[in-house]
């Protein structure tokens, strides 16, 4: 009895949500190691400290950026790309952790994408206030690969759009441990993230870290 009772308790930890066609959300499936990920956070960071890179149309991000793995996605006055490079040291961007890499293809399985092998993970961290405007990420050679994007510490409002501009968005609420993972036909989808409330989490203290990982290559 008691066995039963542990065996429909441990089914509760991680619960799905299909967004749309080729878009699912992974409740908390970080989470069980969100401890170790922020450890291997911290030594990437040490090597390539976050930074607010500059749009091509001259804006300052709110959001501070850096990345891991043998791409890193970059934005300046010349446009965005992936390059292999960290222009603010010269020297390649840290190498993709293994716990990363593993969640990423684990999460990308549970969703449905057999053999993804991610070479790029960019690390967005926001302050209160901080946001991201609609966009679309199409900079990734093969669209065919999908992105899984792990969110950290706290909360935030995602808005899910369609393959237009305007059309309507689905509002969702991506919150410590969630990991989304969408492709094919979503993989175009157009998304924004609202300004970050202001709060404190334990992992991450006052902000929220969003992991992506691509095949940019
Ligand atoms: C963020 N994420 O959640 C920003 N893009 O901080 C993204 O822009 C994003 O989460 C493509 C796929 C998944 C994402
Ligand atoms: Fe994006």
């Amino acid at each position: 009895m008691t066995l039963d009772l542990f065996a429909d308790l441990e089914q509760d930890w991680t619960w799905r949500e299909e967004l749309c066609p080729g878009a699912v959300v992974l409740r908390r499936f970080a989470m069980p190691d969100d401890t170790a990920i922020s450890a291997a956070l911290h030594n990437v960071t040490e090597q390539a400290p976050f930074r607010h890179m500059m749009t091509p149309g001259g804006f300052r991000m709110s959001v501070a950026m850096t990345n891991c793995g043998s791409y890193g996605w970059v934005t300046d006055c010349t446009g965005y790309r992936y390059d292999t490079v960290d222009p603010e040291s010269g020297k390649p961007w840290p190498i993709m952790p293994g716990l990363l890499l593993k969640l990423a293809q684990e999460a990308a399985v549970q969703a449905g994408f057999e053999g993804f092998e991610p070479d790029a993970c960019l690390i967005n961290r926001y302050n209160p206030r901080a946001r991201l405007t609609l966009h679309q990420d199409k900079d990734e050679r093969d669209l065919n690969e999908p992105i899984v994007s792990v969110s950290l510490g706290l909360p935030a409002v995602f808005l899910f759009g369609g393959l237009r501009r305007g059309d309507k968005s689905l509002r969702v609420l991506l919150s410590h441990g969630d990991v989304a993972v969408w492709g094919g036909p979503a993989r175009l989808r157009y998304h924004s993230v609202l300004p970050l409330k202001e709060g404190y989490h334990p992992l991450t203290g006052g902000h929220r870290i969003n992991l992506t990982f691509r095949k940019a290559a």
